[in-house]
């Protein structure tokens, strides 16, 4: 999916890790609740840029009204619908290895068979809907109130959050059995994540923590397959249960993956909150890098290209040097 003509490249493993990290293991922390009764509220919850629930924040009828037999009737069982179907036995889905396929299927058979699996302990092979746009799967961002007209009404958010519906780039529908999870991953977009159905478990990483994620330069997508038992010495994560109801506000480069323990329903919605520092042109999945650091990569290309005319000692000694002042670079960057 980010394929500007920028070739994916690996920085030496010895210069990946920033020396100054904390070489313990942490045990995931817990994530705060914040009540938020006003759009200013909802401000100072963006600036201080950590991941929260927040409460006072009501998503509307969905969570009485989206039983398996509702979204059936309403949505209509023959209409076809795109799924990841993980392979027999895999609960987490991996977007680099891709244990998983793509399938089309009627929205009946997939919710039957979805919501008919409760166990996680199943053999059954999980799967997943995250929905894609019903006008341009491959060309336009999700959009519930398109996509599925006859439930986005049930979908609503109050005035407090008035930045998020105006600045949306996508609201992708998210239905999933109990046994498959979204990988780790980090998106570009901001995002608030409304849990509607079921529970499921959730984590997050700071931006901070990148570097120990294994996530390849240009890609969004981690290669650890199950990050919920991986202890990463250096990282600190934050782990919550999302239950039916709750808000998750995930800021933007937030490295997150998902566990349903139960059958989920979830919607979530994307939004802008970096002015006009997104890369211009398509967007599906509002993880698209920002345009800085896409020049920046075929700038490094460039670079890269410019000393393959040195012996290859030199070559990894400039490339070392240049790698040393961005990490420095990064270093002094103050937190916020
Ligand atoms: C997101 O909202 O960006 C997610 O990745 C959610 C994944 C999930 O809830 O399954």
């Amino acid at each position: 999916k980010k394929s500007d003509g920028v070739k994916e490249e690996e920085l030496p493993q010895d210069i990946q890790k920033p020396d100054s990290v904390n070489s313990e293991t942490v045990a995931p922390k817990p994530i705060g609740r914040v009540h938020i009764k006003s759009a200013e509220d909802f401000a100072k919850v963006m600036a201080k840029g950590k991941p929260v629930l927040l409460s006072g924040v009501s998503i509307g009828d969905c969570v009485e009204k989206w039983t398996p037999e509702y979204l059936v009737d309403k949505v209509g069982g023959d209409r076809e619908v795109i799924i990841h179907r993980a392979q027999p036995d895999v609960e987490h889905m991996n977007f680099v290895t891709k244990n998983f396929k793509y399938e089309k299927i009627p929205f009946k058979d997939f919710i039957n068979s979805a919501f008919g699996t409760t166990s996680p302990e199943s053999t059954s092979s999980g799967i997943y809907l995250r929905s894609v746009s019903s006008i341009s799967a491959n060309s336009k961002p999700a959009v519930l109130a398109t996509d599925f007209p006859t439930i986005a009404s049930d979908f609503t958010l109050p005035s407090s959050v008035n930045v998020v519906t105006e600045s949306a780039h996508s609201s992708p529908l998210r239905i999933s059995s109990a046994n498959v999870g979204m990988w780790l991953h980090f998106d570009v977009m901001a995002n608030i994540l409304c849990h509607v159905r079921g529970q499921k478990r959730f984590r997050l990483y700071p931006p901070t923590d990148v570097l120990h994620l294994s996530i390849p330069p240009g890609s969004s997508s981690s290669t650890i397959e199950n990050i919920f038992d991986t202890n990463i010495p250096g990282t600190n994560p934050y782990e919550l249960i999302m239950e039916p109801g709750d808000v998750l506000y995930i800021p933007e480069c937030w490295p997150h993956a998902a566990l349903p323990l139960t059958p989920c329903v979830a919607v979530n919605v994307f939004f802008r909150n970096l002015g006009d520092a997104y890369a211009h042109g398509k967007d599906v999945y509002g993880n698209r890098d920002i345009a800085a650091y896409e020049n920046g990569r075929r700038a490094v290309q460039k670079v890269k290209k410019d000393l393959d005319k040195v012996p290859v000692k030199v070559r990894k000694f400039y490339l070392e040097r240049l790698a040393q002042e961005l990490l420095e670079m990064a270093k002094n960057e103050a937190e916020e």
